[in-house]
């Protein structure tokens, strides 16, 4: 959708002028009943506030029939009451028509650089906190898991597979949080656009941001100093001082015919020195680098995006490079050198982008479509491979990352969502998400390309989702249940070793695989 034409049909709309449109009746009730009963924790703007934003955007994965049931039964372990003693059916369904209309304002909320800058709290500023672990466990072996059951985190010891801290986090948190390569910080995205940035040797939150209204994802340059966030509300790319939050710039996200864009995701590139991101309204990946200077080649590739800049200080310029891709990309992937891209449209269709000459040199029809973002690469004798699940067909594709042909297909329960090995394992993992045999973990053989053990740690239960410890020793499965568990199994004799209980776990994320940048997991 243009953002610009959007915009201005919203304006030319019946009263978009001064009185707002007239409502009809059952949006009208819904919007009072709003005001009486949700606006306190949800915001009167519905933008959110103690209890998630309430924006069609920040809904699309909710289906209405389970927001009536939320708001009649209310959410287990959260602030969520029941209304279902207060209102009746009739007024929870005008409830629900309510805040699945556009917006509540008729117009496309604002969240530029003063409404980012507003949000943020910064209880513990950079440099105030002792430089040390206050635990005496292996810092570069903790686990950070996400507890999406109560939206909660905890820091689990990847040696004695004990938890060691736990804490709220903010409502939702998705994609993979991000460490500074030191290992000593962590931040996380919510899909509601907060950023939160947390300290693993002093167990506490440092600082807070809310960077937009529905948010992709973040990536952190290495150093720690930069956290840029992918937004799908506004069409922003939004860069953020690492040490305390502060936001340096707001990129718009528009094309040379003033069209705007969701952002599909964004990635660090650490050898490029930049950022990478997918599009998904627009047929272009943009490179952001944060070199001060910037490289020779990005000068000419410099665009005026009007951006909205804080004082930018000693801070790097970001420019934009832009390149052209075949359609509009969801997913992807880099080679462990990041000289390629590899991404996938929404059709399914996949692309090789070669990053220096910005050109498209393979394309790759996988069909099922592939979740690259979980892509992991190892070698097959001397072949360098990339094997990816599908998140529409029951298949994991393996694909020679020389000739970029895919080698094998191996069958699986059902389509997956994760896949993930260790240098130090003969296996990698992946998950059945979707269908009867959501409880299954089939564990393939690496070399031979062949199932060799399929694995059902709860019975009738969602298992998903692996990552290994440091040393490849333990590979870790969440139960995906609000009476679940990470189950640690040995990774090579593939016996269960412990469970450890938790709410509904989903990611889980090791220091040190992430900042060593293993090949078995992503990045
Ligand atoms: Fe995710 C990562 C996109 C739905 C759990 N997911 C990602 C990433 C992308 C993505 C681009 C990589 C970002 C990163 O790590 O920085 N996810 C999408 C979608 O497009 C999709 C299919 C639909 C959507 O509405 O967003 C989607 N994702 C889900 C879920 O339904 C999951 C299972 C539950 C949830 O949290 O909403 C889910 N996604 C995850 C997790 C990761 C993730 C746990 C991090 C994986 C990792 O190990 O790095």
């Amino acid at each position: 959708m243009r953002f610009a034409t959007l915009f201005v049909a919203l304006l030319l709309a019946p009263g978009a002028h001064g009185a707002p449109p007239e409502e009809p009746p059952a949006a009208a009730e819904g919007a009072s009943l709003y005001q009486q009963n949700c606006a306190q924790c949800h915001g009167p703007d519905r933008l959110g506030a103690m209890g998630p934003a309430l924006l069609p955007e920040n809904l699309v994965r909710l289906p209405r029939k389970r927001a009536a049931g939320v708001i009649r039964e209310g959410r287990p372990a959260t602030q969520m009451p029941a209304f279902g003693d207060r209102l009746s059916a009739t007024e929870i369904d005008a409830l629900v028509q309510y805040i699945y209309r556009f917006t509540p304002l008729h117009r496309l909320p604002p969240w530029g650089m003063r409404e980012i800058d507003a949000s943020q709290t910064v209880p513990h500023p950079y440099g105030s906190l002792p430089d040390r672990p206050v635990f005496d466990a292996d810092p570069w072996n903790l686990f950070v898991v996400v507890e999406l059951g109560d939206h909660h985190a905890t820091i689990l010891d990847g040696d004695r597979l004990e938890p060691i801290f736990r804490f709220k986090t903010r409502f939702a948190l998705h994609g993979g949080p991000k460490y500074s390569a030191d290992g000593r910080y962590v931040f996380f995205a919510s899909r509601d656009g907060w950023i939160s940035k947390f300290d693993l040797w002093n167990l506490r939150v440092t600082a807070e941001i809310r960077a937009g209204i529905n948010t992709r994802n973040i990536a952190v340059s290495p150093d720690g100093r930069y956290v840029m966030v992918a937004n799908y509300l506004p069409h922003t790319l939004v860069i953020l001082d690492g040490r305390n939050l502060d936001p340096i710039k707001v990129i718009p996200v528009e094309g040379g015919d003033g069209t705007t864009s969701r952002v599909s995701a964004v990635y660090s590139a650490p050898p490029r020195a930049s950022f990478i991101a997918a599009l998904k309204d627009l047929p272009e990946v943009w490179e952001i680098s944060w070199e001060n200077p910037p490289p020779a080649g990005f000068g000419q590739w410099i665009h005026d995006y009007r951006a909205d800049s804080g004082d930018l200080g000693e801070t790097a310029p970001f420019p934009v490079r832009r390149f052209r891709a075949e359609g509009f990309l969801d997913d992807f992937f880099f080679d462990p050198d990041y000289w390629h891209l590899i991404g996938t449209s929404r059709d399914g269709l996949g692309q090789v982008l070669d990053l220096d000459s910005g050109r498209v040199v393979a394309t790759l029809d996988l069909g099922g479509m592939p979740h690259l973002g979980s892509g992991i690469t190892w070698r097959v004798g001397d072949r360098l491979v990339l094997a990816t699940p599908h998140l529409k067909e029951g298949k994991v594709s393996i694909i020679d990352m020389e000739s970029w042909k895919p080698i094998k297909e191996i069958t699986t329960l059902g389509p997956g969502f994760f896949m993930r090995s260790h240098e130090k394992s003969p296996y990698a993992w992946v998950d059945v998400f979707f269908g009867p045999d959501r409880d299954a973990m089939h564990v393939i053989d690496k070399q031979k390309l062949e199932i060799v053990e399929t694995l059902r740690p709860a019975p009738g239960k969602t298992s998903a989702h692996v990552e290994f410890d440091r040393y490849g020793r333990y590979a870790l499965v969440s139960i995906w249940d609000m009476d679940g568990a990470v189950v640690v199994y040995d990774a090579r004799t593939l016996k269960e070793i412990k469970r450890i209980p938790m709410k509904k776990p989903s990611g889980k994320y090791n220091v040190w695989n992430k900042t060593h940048l293993s090949t078995g997991t992503s990045h």
